[in-house]
C-alpha cells in the first residue's frame, strides 16, 4: 500500500517530505554500494530545506526546472519515490521508463521539466518556459534550481538578462552549497553574496538561510507572487551545505571535517523538528511521520525492485509525449 503524500501546505507535511527525501537518498546510497544501481548520483542530503521550501511555495502548475542534484526537487513535486526508485533501477515503471536515470528525470504532467547534467543547462530552459507563460498569458510562474557553480556559466547571465528585459515570470533559486565539485565559491567569484549578481540585471533578489525550510518557503513565495503579478523575475540565493561528496567518487579532500561538523549542527531536518516542537507540535505525531517516511521508502524499494525491465515499446516511446514521465 502506498502512503498518502505529505501535505506540503502543512509544516509537519514539509518535515515529512524532507525526511522522505533524506531516507530515499540514504537508501539509494546502500543500493549503489551493493552494486544494484549503476553509474553515479549527486545527493542532496543537507539541502532538503531548499527543495521542500521552494516547491512548497509553488502551485502544482508552476513549471520546475532542476539540475544534476535533483532527487529532492523531483520528490518534492511528484511525491512519488516509487517512480524515482524504479527509474534509478532502470525499470519500465520508472518516471522515464528507466531510460533517464538520475540526470534525465522528468514528469511533464506534473510540470517537472527535468533534471540536467549540464551545469547551468536548466537556466535557458526555465527562461524559455517563462517566456511561454507570458506569451500564453497563463498565471503560472517558473521555478528554476541551480548551484553556485552554475552562476559562473554564460547561460546564467544570458538567462537573467533576457528574463529581466522581458519581465518574465520566473524565480531563479540558487542553492549555494559553497562548492562546485571541489572548488570553493570564494575561489571562483569575488562576490560573497550570489544574490548580488541580480543587480547587474536590475532584478529583485533575496538571500536566505537554505537550512531553514520556512525561510526558503517565504522568500520563494514572495518571489513567485511578484512573478505572477507582473513584477518580473527574482534571484533567490539559499545558503546551504551538501553533507556528502559531490558525487560517489568524491573523497572530500578539499574541505575539513570540522567545517562539515559545524554545518551538521544546522541540519535542516533537525532545525525543522526543533522549530515544530517549539511551535507546539506533538512529539508523537512527529515520530509517526518519521516512521512513515522510512516505511514509504522501504515500500518504494520493494515495488521498484519487483517491477519489470522496460519493454521494447517503452524503449521507443518518448517520456515527453506518451511515457510515464508525461503522465
Ligand atoms: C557545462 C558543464 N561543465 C562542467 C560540468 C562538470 N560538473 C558537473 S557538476 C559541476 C559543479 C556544479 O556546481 P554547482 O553548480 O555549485 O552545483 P552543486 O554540484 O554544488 O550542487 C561541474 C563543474 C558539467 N556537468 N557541465
Ligand atoms: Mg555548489
Amino acid at each position: 500500500m502506498n502512503h498518502p503524500a505529505p501535505d506540503m501546505g502543512d509544516p509537519v507535511g514539509r518535515y515529512e517530505m524532507m525526511l522522505t527525501i533524506r531516507r530515499f537518498e540514504e537508501r539509494i546510497t546502500r543500493l549503489f554500494r551493493e552494486g544494484l544501481i549503476p553509474g553515479t548520483a549527486h545527493l542532496c542530503i543537507g539541502q532538503e530545506g531548499c527543495a521542500v521550501g521552494a516547491v512548497a511555495a509553488a502551485r502544482r502548475t508552476d513549471p520546475i526546472v532542476s539540475n544534476h542534484r535533483g532527487h529532492g526537487h523531483f520528490l518534492a513535486r511528484t511525491a512519488d519515490p516509487v517512480a524515482l526508485m524504479a527509474e534509478l533501477l532502470g525499470k519500465g515503471t520508472g518516471a522515464c521508463m528507466g531510460r533517464g536515470g538520475s540526470q534525465h528525470l522528468c514528469a511533464v504532467r506534473l510540470a517537472f521539466y527535468g533534471t540536467n547534467g549540464i551545469t547551468g543547462g536548466g537556466l535557458p530552459t526555465a527562461t524559455g518556459l517563462a517566456l511561454s507563460q507570458k506569451i500564453r498569458q497563463t498565471d503560472a510562474a517558473v521555478l528554476c534550481f541551480f548551484g553556485d557553480g552554475a552562476t559562473n556559466q554564460g547561460t546564467f547571465h544570458e538567462s537573467l538578462n533576457m528574463a529581466s528585459i522581458w519581465n518574465l515570470p520566473v524565480v531563479y533559486v540558487c542553492e549555494n552549497n559553497l562548492y562546485a565539485m571541489s572548488t570553493p565559491v570564494s575561489e571562483s567569484m569575488k562576490v560573497s553574496t550570489i544574490a548580488d549578481r541580480a543587480s547587474a540585471y536590475a532584478m529583485a533578489s533575496a538571500c536566505v538561510d537554505g537550512m531553514d525550510v520556512e525561510a526558503v518557503r517565504l522568500a520563494v513565495a514572495a518571489a513567485l507572487e511578484r512573478a505572477r503579478t507582473g513584477g518580473g523575475p527574482t534571484l533567490v540565493e539559499a545558503k546551504c551545505y551538501r553533507f556528502c561528496g559531490h558525487s560517489k567518487s568524491d573523497r572530500l579532500v578539499y574541505r575539513s571535517r570540522e567545517e562539515e561538523a559545524r554545518w551538521r549542527l544546522r541540519d535542516p531536518i533537525k532545525l525543522c523538528r526543533e522549530q515544530l516542537l517549539a511551535d507546539g507540535a506533538d512529539e508523537g505525531r512527529l515520530s509517526e511521520v518519521e516512521k512513515r517516511a522510512e516505511d514509504r521508502i522501504e515500500e518504494a524499494y520493494g515495488q521498484a525492485a519487483a517491477a519489470g525491465e522496460p519493454t521494447p515499446d517503452q524503449v521507443l516511446a518518448s517520456p515527453y509525449s506518451e511515457g510515464k514521465g508525461a503522465q
